[in-house]
Parts: C-alpha cells; structure tokens; sequence
C-alpha cells in the first residue's frame, strides 16, 4: 500500500524542484533564527539569495554531531522554547546527550513519513502493533508510536525490556506487528520456549526493526525464527528519529522520505560529495523541520545512494542498507573491520547461533581479536572434539572472508549479555588500557 501516493511516486524533477523551494525556506528560516548557522554561512560568504535550487545546497555548510553537543542543550532550536511541544534526547554514551525539539508541525511530519514506512511494511489498521521500542528520551518508541496510530493499527505500548511480559502479551493481545531493534528480536525468539510458547501461540506477521547496524542475513533469519516478514526502519534523533527511511516487500534499498530529509553522500576523509553509487557518509538536510532544523548534518553512516524508479512503484531515492558506521569501523592490523561483516559469515555458516561479542585487545604491540559465540540450542555439539573443529571451522571462514585471523571461542547459549535496545557487540580493551 503506498500511503501517500503523489509524493512517493512523483516525478523525479518535480521532487527536486520541490526540495529547491523547501531548501530556499529552510536556509532563510536558520539564517534569521540559528546564530551558529548565520555565523557559518557569513564565514562562507554565503547569503539565503545564493540558494536558488537544490543543487546549491554543496554552498552550505555542514553540521556534525559536536555542533549539537557545543550547543547543548538548546542552543540549535530555531524557534522559541514556546513553540516546542517535545524534547528527544540521545543516551549520549560519550559526553553530553544530543537534544533535539519538535514543533506540532515536526510532529505533525513525523506521523506523516512513519506511515509512509508501515504502510510500505503492509501495516494498516487490521494490525495490532508492539512496539518494543524504549519509549522516552530516546526517538524509538514514540516516533514508531504516533505512526501506527496514524495508519490505524491498535497499538500496545510496551516499550523495552521484560522479555517474559513482552511474549505474554504478543500471545494473549495477538500482536500482528513486533517493533523493536533486530537484537532484541532475536533474543525474544530465543526465549519463546523457555517461557512456555511456541511460535503457534502467536499471531506475528510483520517485523519492523531498525536503530542499530544488521545484516540482510540477519534479516532472514528473523523471517525465518519468527515466521513473519521483517522490514528495515531507519533513522536518527538529529534527523526526526525512526522514519527517515524503510524498506518496502523487494528489499532493495530503503526508500528515504526526500521530500522531508536530502540526503547526499560525501567522502569520509575530504567530506567531498561523491558520485551517485559511491560509498561515503550518509549527510541529510531537513527539509521541513522547524524546531532544531541542520543543514547538512553528517550522520557517519555509511551507503550508497540509487534514484532508480523501484519495482513497488516508488520513485525515492534509496539508501543501501545500513551495516557500518565510519566511526564503529575497527582497525585490526591495519585491516577494516565491521562487525557487521562478522555477524555476516556466522549467518552464513548457520551452524551457531546469531548472538556474538568480538574482543578487541593489544598484545605485544599486535592487534588481537577474540570471538565469543553462542551455540545453537537445537544444534549442540557432542564432544570437544566436535567443538574445537567447529571453532576451527568458523575461524577459517571468518580468516577467508575478512583477511584476519580471530580466535574462536564457542560459548554456552544464553551466556552472552542481551540488550534490550542497541545490541554492544564489541568491546574493545584497547581502548579501555
Ligand atoms: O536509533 C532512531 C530509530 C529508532 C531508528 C527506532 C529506527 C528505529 P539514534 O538513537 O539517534 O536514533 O541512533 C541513530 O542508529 O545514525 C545509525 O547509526 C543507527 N541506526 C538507526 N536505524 C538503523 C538501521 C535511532 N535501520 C543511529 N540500520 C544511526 C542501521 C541504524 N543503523
């Protein structure tokens, strides 16, 4: 179902020539009311009459996320305080938390592109959403909340956390529709049976994951656990949160909400735009938003971006699903290293399960790394001897696939630290010495 026809089908020139006009409003908009962006612009010698069309907009400057931190907590809202009816947070894990305001019209946008994505997941009222997302500061779960009451859906506001009510009420409210990070999705599929249900107790049909870096082998596996069809909901605080862009039923990118948030992509290193189908940091600028509006704002993830018209009909930019971050890239060796990359070959494999924490320690000098695996519970392994030549087994497939060697370690299910949010999947000491 495409739940806004005439903007996610419209013609490629008409959007741009829309965002043009949007970018001129916008641009006027920061320069009278966001000192720190008037002051950027002046610095450029750049003037609101410069921006014309959306091509201008490589005249701007860019915001990073210590614009915000340097501004904390309200120093980049664009309105008076009177005029914001919500305040978001990011748990900021290093220094202060990223703050960001909405007006009744941000809100009223972020209903709009939330149901532009449940739609494309086939949501509509006929379903019962959890949303498992933590509710509060964090975007998740009210962002993902006001969109399934605007497509109609009965939502269960449960927010994160308590795995054993979480499976209670799926079975007992009959949840069609299960919103929370892919980790924690897999953890709730691997608690069905120890709390006594079987996936026969359930009525899930649609996964709505997102918030964190996973893998299309990852995705399947949910489908697979799970029996449902899992979607890719992508976005970020600064942005608006969850809704920036999903995925439709090909799986083929996710559509971004253009109309709403440009995106580019630039070079990591010289931050210089690059070519379409070039690899580089995801940059958006909001379009629309008026109560903490960035230009430009570098979100350090990593894609590509594709403007062919989709086989579902929608002319949106997509953005190639999201595994990496530049700043969660590990340097092993002097080799780059997703972890995302890891949870590939292990999917792959198929003879573990998904859960892992990589290790990242200095010994003598060198880089070393340690993987932790869980065992599959319906696959446990007889002898040591069995054991040890599957360490072997995955040592040398992850050895082949990323060009390192990694210590193999198998573990006992349900040993590794679940999250009920974003999943920690490295711990690296050599930060930590
Ligand atoms: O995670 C917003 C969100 C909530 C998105 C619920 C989807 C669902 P932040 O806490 O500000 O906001 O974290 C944003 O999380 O820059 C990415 O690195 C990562 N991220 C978010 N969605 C995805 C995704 C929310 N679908 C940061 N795939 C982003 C990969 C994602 N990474």
């Amino acid at each position: 179902m495409i739940w806004n026809e005439k903007i996610e089908c419209i013609s490629r020139l008409e959007m741009r020539t829309l965002q043009g006009e949007k970018l001129k409003e916008l641009v006027n908009h920061v320069y009278k009311n966001v000192t720190f962006y008037r002051n950027r612009m002046d610095e450029m010698g750049v003037k609101p009459a410069d921006i014309q069309s959306i091509d201008d907009i490589v005249k701007l400057p860019f915001t990073y996320k210590t614009d915000l931190r340097d501004h904390y907590p309200f120093g980049l809202f664009a309105v008076p305080m009177k005029e914001i009816v919500r305040v978001h947070a990011s748990s900021g894990t290093t220094g202060k938390p990223t703050t960001v305001g909405y007006t009744i019209k941000d809100i009223e946008n972020w209903r709009e592109v939330l149901a532009r994505c449940l739609a494309m997941a086939g949501i509509s009222s006929d379903d019962i959403m959890q949303v498992s997302y933590g509710y509060g500061l964090f975007t998740g779960g009210l962002g993902v909340h006001y969109g399934a009451e605007t497509v109609g859906c009965s939502v269960i506001p449960i927010s994160g956390g308590n795995t054993r009510r979480q499976l209670q009420l799926m079975a007992d409210f009959g949840s069609t529709v299960l919103a929370c990070t892919p980790s924690y999705a897999l953890h709730l599929a691997g608690a069905l049976a120890e709390n006594g249900y079987s996936l026969a107790d359930m009525k899930l049909k649609i996964g709505i994951f997102g918030a964190e870096p996973w893998t299309e082998n990852m995705r399947l596996e949910l489908e697979k656990k799970w029996g449902i069809k899992a979607f890719d909901i992508y976005g970020l605080s600064e942005i608006m949160g969850p809704g920036v862009a999903n995925d439709c039923e090909y799986h083929a990118g996710l559509h971004v909400h253009e109309d709403h948030f440009y995106p580019e992509i630039v070079d990591p290193i010289t931050k210089k735009p690059l070519n379409i189908g070039e690899e580089g940091e995801l940059v958006f600028t909001t379009l629309t938003k008026e109560g903490i509006p960035l230009l430009r704002y570098n979100t350090r993830d990593l894609s590509t971006l594709n403007y062919e018209k989709c086989s579902c009909g929608r002319t949106s930019v997509r953005m190639k699903k999201i595994t990496g971050r530049s700043d969660d890239m590990l340097i092993i060796r002097g080799v780059n290293l997703f972890p995302s990359q890891i949870e590939h070959v292990l999917l792959e494999m198929g003879e573990t399960s998904a859960h892992y924490m990589l290790y990242v320690d200095k010994v003598n000098n060198l880089d070393t790394l340690e993987l932790q695996v869980e065992l599959d519970e319906a696959k446990m392994v007889d002898t040591i001897r069995d054991l040890q030549n599957l360490s072997k087994k995955i040592e040398h497939a992850l050895n082949s696939a990323l060009g390192l060697s990694v210590k193999v370690t198998l573990v006992e299910p349900k040993t590794i630290a679940r999250s009920e949010g974003k999943a920690v999947r490295v711990i690296d000491k050599r930060k930590l010495a």
